[in-house]
């Protein structure tokens, strides 16, 4: 029995150190140790290398570091073997403070106060009431309920979409395809919190921006993207930020990370870049979650917080 740390690209040490002292006599191999492959029964991973899983024979469950799973369950070998994804407050409470602070950005106009400002212009612009506005979140999952309910809680009004029909206090839902051009119709700024599917691949295009609420947010409907990067169409987001078709956008992820030097997108003003930070997994609680629950379950607990396979999420 022993649990195997996989992150190749990032530095392991520090999770295996944690690792080992949680587990306190339970073996933790870092991957490019001397790995016992055979005796492996837990695999803390994430974007797993191609061989990532060979040799795991004795393998249980594999613990994702990260809450979206796509780069697990597209990868080449995966392992017939239950996926637990991290849900932990610390990285909800996180994406959610990174919304509001996009969301509210974009509404007290403070993106064209930075223009201004560049320019010494002193001119006074009058938002809108936070009520006259729609933030719409596309998934209302962990991250994108909560958010929801703070953006609510902030005066904004608020729609939500999932694929199955939700109840939260305060939010319009709408559910399934069929209601996605309602949603968006009533929508200013458009906050995208799905996981990455075959269905919501490329989900941010132009049909997508276009049928946005226009005439209440001034300069025009704004985009928050911050759950993965092959949800948007980098060219139609470009060309969008650069029609007018959208006033703004933040963006935390990209179809390639680190977003290349040559991007288009780094040069437009009205484009909010940070680099994939909107809710990184802090490791005192990952290690305290995932430590917890490979004790449980090697006592006979159920695991928790499982990925459904064919839903993709
Ligand atoms: P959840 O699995 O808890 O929620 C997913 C939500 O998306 C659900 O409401 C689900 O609907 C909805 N959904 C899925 N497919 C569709 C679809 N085809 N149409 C409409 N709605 C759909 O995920 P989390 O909230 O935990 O995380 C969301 C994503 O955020 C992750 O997958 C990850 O990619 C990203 N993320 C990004 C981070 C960053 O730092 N940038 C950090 C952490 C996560 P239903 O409720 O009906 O199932
Ligand atoms: C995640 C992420 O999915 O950090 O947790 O992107």
């Amino acid at each position: 029995m022993a649990l195997l740390v996989h992150l190749p690209g990032l530095d392991q040490s520090p999770w295996v150190e944690r690792f080992r002292r949680a587990l306190d006599g339970y073996p933790v191999y870092a991957e490019g140790d001397a790995v016992p492959r055979s005796e492996i029964r837990y695999v803390f991973a994430w974007k797993p290398a191609p061989d990532a899983f060979e040799g795991l024979d004795s393998l249980r469950a594999i613990f994702s570091l990260g809450a979206g799973v796509d780069a697990l369950l597209t990868h080449p070998n995966l392992p017939d073997v239950p996926i637990v994804r991290f849900v932990d407050a610390d990285m909800t409470q996180s994406m959610s403070d990174y919304v509001i602070a996009q969301v509210t950005m974009h509404h007290r106009l403070i993106s064209r106060y930075q223009a201004h400002q560049r320019a010494k212009v002193w001119t006074q612009l009058y938002p809108p009431p936070a009520t006259a506005i729609a933030v719409g979140v596309m998934g209302l999952g962990v991250l994108g309920e909560d958010a929801a309910r703070k953006l609510g809680m902030l005066g904004f009004t608020v729609n939500g979409w999932s694929r199955s029909r939700k109840s939260i206090d305060g939010v319009e839902t709408f559910a399934g395809a069929e209601a996605f051009a309602d949603f968006l119709a009533a929508t200013d700024i458009l906050v995208n919190l799905l996981p990455l599917t075959e269905e919501t691949q490329g989900i941010l295009n132009m049909a997508t921006f276009k049928g946005l609420r226009r005439g209440k947010l001034p300069g025009g409907p704004v985009v928050v993207n911050a759950a993965r990067g092959r949800h948007q169409i980098e060219a139609d987001l470009v060309e969008a930020l650069k029609d007018g078709t959208l006033g703004a956008a933040s963006v935390d992820v990209f179809e390639v990370e680190p977003l290349p030097k040559q991007s288009p997108l780094w040069a437009l003003d009205n484009c909010y870049i940070t680099p994939h930070i909107a809710a990184v997994s802090n490791e005192a609680n990952g290690v305290r979650y995932f430590s917890d629950m490979l004790r449980a379950h090697e006592r006979g607990a159920p695991l928790t917080n499982l990925v459904d396979r064919e839903r993709g999420y």
